[in-house]
């Protein structure tokens, strides 16, 4: 039997499987690897539904954020009720800050497990991305394999979106293994970033197919804007940290393995890293790579990357492709469970980077949620990554949108990393080491090393102002910079 004898069905027709309050999980870790078809034939339905006044909407799992064709389709077409883990949406972004959409923002390793224990309910389809899928059940995954293979054990039925625009050879980079449930658990053997332990394919019943979707479309791929000045001066200072670091020794002479979060901020870093020559060759232990990283393993200067996502563009794709030969033994393309497995992370000492919108004088992060309200994106993995880092660092430029906010700020409104697990923050102003500091010692590296020179006399105004303790608050102004910026659009009346 081929893959062929699988019911071969048109995006359309695997739509009309898919029942209202349905819940789906579809492939997709960033647009990598996104199903494609499937999501906006299903977007198509729900608006013919809606025109006719009948509800349509289900709920969606993915690895973590998706292509356009996904979240922004589906959501354009009002046919998401509840969403979870992480979403990069604009539309998704607007109707789960107005309560249409239920949101639940999740750590991106806990998801296959919380599904897989049941927490969420059943799920009735799984709708993947594959190159290929065999008779038997073999399902050869693509540009990710986030979590993917818990949808394909855990749903009812299976729609695979069969992609012939990617290439077959990706099966070469992929280690698919799957972690029984607690309490049967043993240790994870994995102790290098390149290390193996699994196959290259998802076994699942092949009598779970219920149709093989033909489709021939690159994923959507970032294009990332040329670093900026600030944050060039981001990248700069963290370099300039870590080679302070490894003078020391705290850092081994042939370096740790790097994570890196995604995002403009982040891509500009890892440029930045490539292009350092006081640091030496390095393996990444992230959950995505990204244009910078593809040029990095070309140049040597990256040794190899285990993650679970190619997030990059076409062009980049198009190119690693071209030359499989080369790249499929320097990257591993792990479940999204143990890319970012926080075990692992804290065994390999991973030295883990990510961006901030805000941090505190005492160190908590707020990555998610403007204000304390509006959430932005989702915690993604950086919160796997930096609680068991090595050496966890926060980057952010000291002010955004045009100077009108400060993200050094008396407290966060929101946070997603605490005191105890944020070590670095680093602006383009400069580096706080935050660790084997007391909290006043935090506040007086936050706002004399990172925060804006427009902003620091707030910030000592308020340090005077604040009672005593351990921590120091002035409860009555620990919010009034965001509450001035809810009321008049700035954190201070003249920018500081
Ligand atoms: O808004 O685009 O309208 O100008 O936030 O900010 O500076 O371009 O930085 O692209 O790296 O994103 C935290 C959102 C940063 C991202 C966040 C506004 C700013 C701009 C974007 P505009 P930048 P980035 C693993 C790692 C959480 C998930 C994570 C993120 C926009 O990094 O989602 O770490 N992180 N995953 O103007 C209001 C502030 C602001 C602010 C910035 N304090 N208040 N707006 N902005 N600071 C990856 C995965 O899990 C897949």
């Amino acid at each position: 039997m081929s893959r062929d004898n699988f019911p071969r069905l048109s995006a359309e027709e695997a739509a009309e499987l898919i029942p209202h309050d349905c819940l789906i999980g579809f492939s997709g870790f960033t647009s990598a690897g996104a199903a494609k078809a499937v999501p906006l034939a299903l977007a198509e339905r729900a608006k013919r539904i809606h025109a006719k006044g009948e509800p349509f909407t289900v709920r969606v799992l993915t690895g973590a954020s998706t292509g356009e064709d996904l979240d922004e389709a589906l959501a354009s077409a009002n046919a998401i009720s509840w969403r979870a883990p992480y979403q990069s949406s604009k539309t998704l972004r607007k109707q789960l800050n107005s309560g249409e959409v239920e949101f639940v923002d999740m750590h991106l390793s806990h998801l296959p497990q919380a599904v897989l224990e049941g927490f969420f309910g059943q799920m009735g389809f799984a709708v993947v991305e594959a190159t290929d899928v065999t008779p038997d059940g073999r399902v050869y995954l693509s540009t990710s394999v986030g979590a993917s293979p818990t949808w394909l054990e855990y749903a009812d039925k299976i729609i695979i979106e069969l992609n012939s625009a990617h290439s077959p050879r990706l099966a070469e980079m992929m280690d698919i293994a799957s972690i029984p449930l607690p309490p049967h658990r043993n240790p994870i053997p994995l102790f290098h970033s390149m290390g193996r332990m699994g196959v290259p394919f998802v076994s699942v019943d092949p009598s779970k197919i219920v149709g093989v979707v033909k489709t021939d479309q690159l994923d959507d791929g970032t294009e990332f804007a040329a670093p900026d000045v600030q944050s060039s001066k981001i990248a700069d200072h963290i370099v300039e940290f870590l080679v302070k670091e490894m003078k020391l020794g705290n850092i081994p002479k042939d370096f740790l393995p790097i994570q890196s979060g995604v995002g403009n901020i982040g891509n500009a870093f890892m440029k930045g890293l490539g292009e350092a020559s006081q640091i030496p060759p390095f393996y990444m232990f992230s959950e995505v790579i990204q244009d910078s990283q593809l040029d990095m393993l070309e140049s040597g200067k990256l040794l190899g990357a285990s993650t679970s996502a190619i997030a990059v563009s076409q062009a980049k794709l198009r190119d690693l492709y071209e030359k499989m030969d080369y790249f499929t033994p320097k990257i591993v393309l792990r479940p999204q469970e143990i890319s970012n497995n926080p075990g692992i992370v804290r065994r390999l000492g991973v030295i883990t980077t990510n961006t901030a919108l805000e941090v505190d004088l005492y160190g908590h992060a707020n990555s998610t949620h403007v204000a304390g309200m509006k959430m932005m994106n989702g915690i993604g993995g950086s919160g796997d990554f930096t609680r068991n880092a090595y050496i966890s660092i926060y980057m952010c430029p000291s002010t955004a949108k045009g100077g009108k906010i400060s993200t050094i700020v008396p407290m966060c409104p929101h946070v997603d990393h605490n005191e105890h697990s944020v070590q670095i923050v680093v602006t383009e102003q400069g580096v706080a080491d935050l660790r084997g500091k007391s909290p006043s010692q935090r506040a007086t590296l936050l706002i004399e090393n990172c925060a804006h020179p427009d902003y620091r006399p707030y910030l000592r105004d308020y340090i005077a102002s604040a009672g005593p303790g351990h921590i120091r608050h002035n409860l009555e102004r620990a919010f009034e910079l965001h509450v001035n910026l809810m009321k008049t659009g700035a954190m201070l009346p003249n920018g500081g």
